[in-house]
C-alpha cells in the first residue's frame, strides 16, 4: 500500500530498543477531567519507566476533533467547530502540561499531517475493495456516535448502554468496511497472542461478542443527507457527499503520527492504553483495519475500568466529575506526586471500577508516602546526620551476609518492578518498589541502630546498618521515580545522586543505577525538607465547593 514512509530510504539511526505507548485521543466537545488525566498518567508512568530503563520511547496523546458533537456544541456556543476545538484542545494540553506529562507529541485530528494520511489509508482500502458503498440501517447512539446492532439495542431497551439516552433508528447510504472478512484472522490472532487484549476479563468479553459473528461496519457519514455532520470531517476520497466516520478517522491517529521517515520504527505500538468503553473499536475494528492495510498489529490493547464517584458513574448530568479545578486543588495542597500516587495505586487498572474518595486519598497518602517512603528516608538521613556528620558511613564487606537482608531485597525489588512494568502491572510495580522502603523501616526496627549508637563501641555496626538503609532508599527512589518524579528527584539530589531528567530518563540506564553499592563512604547526604508532610483528614476536601 502507499504509505508515507518509503522503506527504501535509509532507516533513521537508533540502536535502542523502541517502545511506543498511546492513550485514547479525547473528544474536544468537553473539558478534561480525572478520567482523561488517569489514562494519560498511566501512559506517562510507563513512558518514564521505559525511558529510565534505556528504551527509545514514543508516548502519544491528543484530541479527537471531527465529532458531530463538536460541530453541534460549537454552533450552540456561536463558534465555528475549529474555534471550539482549538479552545478545548488547548485545555487538554494545559492540563497535561500542568501534571508534568511527558508525551512526545500531541495529535489533533484536524491537523493536515493526520488528515492527509487518513485520506490515503481510506483510499487504499477503497482501491482494494475493503471499503464499498452500501446502505445501512441500524440503531444510532447519538451520545456515543456509534451504531448498535439489533441484539445489543434490544438488550438495553433501545437506550444507550453508556448514557441511557434513546437510540434512534437510522438508515444511511454509507461506505462500509469489510470487517466480516477479517473475523477468522482476528480470532486466531487473539487466541495465539494471550497478551493482545488485557486484562483477561476484557479479552473474554470480546471473545464472547465475537461469537455472534462480525458484520461489515459503516466508515462514512453523510449519506442520510446530514450535511452538517458530513461537512465537519475528513472527506471520503472521491465522494464529496460523505465524510469519514469520526471513529475510523480517530483510530488512525496511532499510525498516522508515526507514519513518517523518522518515526516509522515505532510501529507497531507496544500498548494502547484505553478504558473499557472503547474496547470494541480498539480490540476488533482497529486490528482488522490494520490487517487490511497489511500493517503489524499493536502488541497490547489494555482497557482499564472507570473512576466512579461515591459509587456512581461520573457524568455531566450528575455533575459529579472530578474536574481540573479539583485536581489542581489536590496538587496545590499535597503536591502533584501525591495525586499521581493515589491515582496510580488506587485507580481502576484491572476489571473493577475505583471510587475516587478523599478519605481514601488521605489514608493512602499517609500510609505510603508520609509514613512510608517519606518517613523511612527521613529516619535514615537524620541518623546519618546525628551519628556520621551527614556523611555516608562505610558498608560492611560482604553483601551476601545473611544478616544483611537489604541487598537481596533491593535486587528482588528491581527485578519485580521491571517484570510488572513489562506486563502493564503498574500497581504491582509500585508496591514492589514501596516494599523496599518498608523493608528499610522493618530493618531499622529490628536492628535498633538508635539504641546501639548509645555505646561508642557499636558505631561501626551502626554505620553498616545505615549504609544498607541509605543504599536501599537510593534504589527505591530510582524505582519510584516514574510515579513520583519530583519528590524522588529531590531525595536522590539529597544523596548527591543522578536525578531523573524532565522526560523521566537518567544519564545511565536503570539497571546500573539499581546495582548495589553506588553510594561511597564519605558521600554527603544532605537534610531536605520533609518530603511528604502528614495529611490531616479533618481538613475539608481540596476544591470542595
Ligand atoms: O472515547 N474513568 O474520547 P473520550 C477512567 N475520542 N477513564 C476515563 C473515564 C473514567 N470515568 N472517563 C473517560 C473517546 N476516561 C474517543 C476515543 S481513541 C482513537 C478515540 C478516559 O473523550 C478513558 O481512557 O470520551 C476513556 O477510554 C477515554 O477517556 C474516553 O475519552
Amino acid at each position: 500500500m502507499a504509505l508515507a514512509y518509503n522503506p527504501l530510504m535509509s532507516e533513521p539511526s537508533t540502536t535502542r530498543d523502541r517502545f511506543y505507548v498511546t492513550t485514547p485521543i479525547y473528544y474536544v466537545n468537553d473539558r478534561p477531567h480525572v478520567g482523561h488525566c488517569y489514562s494519560t498518567l498511566l501512559a506517562d508512568t510507563v513512558a518514564r519507566f521505559m525511558r529510565a530503563s534505556g528504551r527509545d520511547v514514543f508516548f502519544l496523546t491528543g484530541t479527537d476533533e471531527h465529532s458531530e458533537r463538536v460541530a453541534s456544541r460549537a454552533a450552540e456556543e456561536g463558534m465555528t467547530p475549529i474555534q471550539w476545538a482549538d479552545r478545548n484542545a488547548g485545555l487538554f494540553k494545559e492540563a497535561f502540561a500542568k501534571l508534568g506529562f511527558t508525551n512526545d507529541d500531541f495529535i489533533r485530528t484536524t491537523e493536515s499531517r493526520h488528515k492527509d494520511l487518513v485520506t490515503r489509508y481510506v483510499r487504499t482500502l477503497l482501491e482494494q475493495g475493503d471499503v464499498y458503498l452500501g446502505e445501512y440501517s441500524g440503531w444510532w447512539d447519538h451520545s456515543q456516535e456509534e451504531y448498535l446492532t439489533e441484539t445489543v439495542a434490544r438488550e438495553h431497551g433501545f437506550k444507550s448502554p453508556v448514557t441511557g439516552k434513546d437510540l434512534v433508528k437510522r438508515t444511511e447510504k454509507n461506505y462500509f468496511f469489510r470487517l466480516a472478512r477479517y473475523q477468522d484472522r482476528l480470532l486466531r490472532h487473539i487466541n495465539e497472542n494471550p497478551g493482545f487484549i488485557r486484562p483477561e476479563a476484557r479479552k473474554n468479553e470480546v471473545l464472547g461478542r465475537l461469537r455472534d459473528g462480525l458484520q461489515d461496519v459503516p466508515v462514512s457519514r453523510g449519506g442520510a443527507g446530514d450535511g452538517g455532520a458530513a461537512a465537519w470531517g475528513i472527506r471520503m476520497p472521491g465522494d464529496e457527499g460523505h465524510s469519514i466516520y469520526v471513529w475510523i478517522d480517530a483510530l488512525f491517529n496511532y499510525l498516522s503520527v508515526v507514519d513518517t521517515r523518522e518515526r516509522r520504527g515505532y510501529w507497531p505500538a507496544d500498548v494502547h492504553l484505553i478504558a473499557k468503553d472503547i474496547l470494541w473499536f480498539h480490540a476488533v475494528i482497529w486490528p482488522c483495519l490494520l490487517m487490511a492495510l497489511g500493517e503489524a498489529l499493536p502488541k497490547c490493547v489494555y482497557a482499564h475500568s472507570f473512576w466512579i464517584r461515591e459509587g456512581r458513574k461520573m457524568s455531566k448530568s450528575l455533575g459529579n466529575f472530578i474536574d481540573m479545578e479539583t485536581i489542581d486543588a489536590y496538587c496545590a495542597r499535597y503536591g502533584t506526586d501525591a495525586l499521581r500516587w493515589y491515582l496510580l495505586t488506587q485507580g481502576p487498572m484491572g476489571a473493577t471500577d475505583a471510587d475516587f474518595s478523599y478519605a481514601k486519598f488521605v489514608e493512602v497518602y499517609n500510609a505510603d508516602l508520609a509514613n512510608g517512603i517519606g518517613n523511612a528516608a527521613s529516619r535514615v538521613v537524620n541518623m546519618i546526620h546525628k551519628y556520621f556528620e551527614g556523611k555516608c558511613p562505610p558498608p560492611p564487606s560482604d553483601s551476601d551476609d545473611n544478616a544483611r537482608p537489604l541487598p537481596g531485597r533491593a535486587r528482588d525489588a528491581a527485578f519485580r518492578v521491571s517484570a510488572c512494568m513489562g506486563e502493564n502491572d503498574i500497581g504491582g510495580a509500585l508496591s514492589a518498589a514501596l516494599g523496599l522502603s518498608n523493608a528499610v523501616d522493618v530493618f531499622i526496627n529490628d536492628t535498633t541502630p538508635f539504641k546501639l549508637a548509645k555505646d561508642p563501641a557499636n558505631m561501626e555496626r551502626v554505620g553498616h546498618i545505615l549504609y544498607d538503609c541509605v543504599e536501599s532508599i537510593r534504589i527505591a527512589s530510582v524505582l519510584l521515580s516514574c510515579a513520583l518524579p519530583e519528590k524522588m528527584g529531590m531525595l536522590l539530589g539529597m544523596m548527591g545522586q543522578p536525578v531523573p531528567m524532565d522526560d523521566g530518563s537518567f544519564e545511565e540506564p536503570m539497571d546500573s543505577l539499581c546495582a548495589w553499592g553506588r553510594l561511597n563512604p564519605g558521600d554527603a547526604i544532605t537534610m531536605g525538607e520533609g518530603l511528604f508532610p502528614r495529611a490531616d483528614g479533618a481538613d475539608p476536601e481540596p476544591g470542595a465547593r
